[in-house]
């Protein structure tokens, strides 16, 4: 796709719609999971909104499509505060429960009407837009909850914890 760069730190994991499964395991080790079709069946939502990506990229009026969080957040008991994301391939990303509740962060599967191809992060990504765009786990496979704040791949690399391209949150 032109003007939206690939950034991955290492090889893209090949995962097909049928074996991709999701799922959230709580503090207290409860998981719970979601085949490809379940997690469609959550309801699936439109969404137009801008990437940043900390390396002074963004793009705009991007169209995805996906299921918010707060759909499977519906069906979690936690008293956690902080979630890791965990991707197929290895990679992870930290980010608090609450910047991701509230319509403002998605499974997504398709990108500007195509499904997401496998360099985006195809079959599904985290997509948190309002946090810079390396909280956005592709081949995302699951969220684990954290009672204390951890750093993810990134975030033990150099960057900001947190991650808000408004606040110029970069670098630790
Ligand atoms: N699994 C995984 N997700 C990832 C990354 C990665 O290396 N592996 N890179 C992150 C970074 S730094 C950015 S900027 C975006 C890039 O997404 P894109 O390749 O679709 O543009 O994915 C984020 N999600
Ligand atoms: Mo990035």
């Amino acid at each position: 796709m032109s003007g939206w760069p690939v950034l991955t730190a290492g090889p893209t994991p090949p995962v097909q719609p049928d074996e991709w499964e999701f799922s959230v395991e709580t503090e207290k080790g409860q998981t719970s999971r979601w085949s490809w079709d379940e997690m469609h069946a959550l309801g699936v939502d439109d969404i137009e909104i801008d990437i940043h990506c900390v390396t002074h990229w963004s793009r705009l009026g991007m169209n995805w499509r996906g299921v918010s969080l707060d759909k499977i957040f519906a069906q979690v008991t936690t008293s956690s505060d902080y979630v890791m994301a965990h991707s197929y391939g290895g990679y992870t990303t930290n980010i608090p429960l609450d910047e991701l509740l509230d319509g403002r962060a998605w499974i997504a599967f398709e990108a500007d009407g195509r499904p997401l191809t496998a360099e985006h992060g195809g079959p599904a990504r985290l997509l948190v837009p309002h946090l810079y765009f390396w909280k956005s786990a592709k081949w995302v496979r699951g969220l684990r909850m954290m009672e204390r704040e951890q750093p993810g791949f990134w975030e033990s690399n150099g960057y900001s914890i947190h991650g808000d391209p408004w606040k110029e949150e970069r670098y630790w």
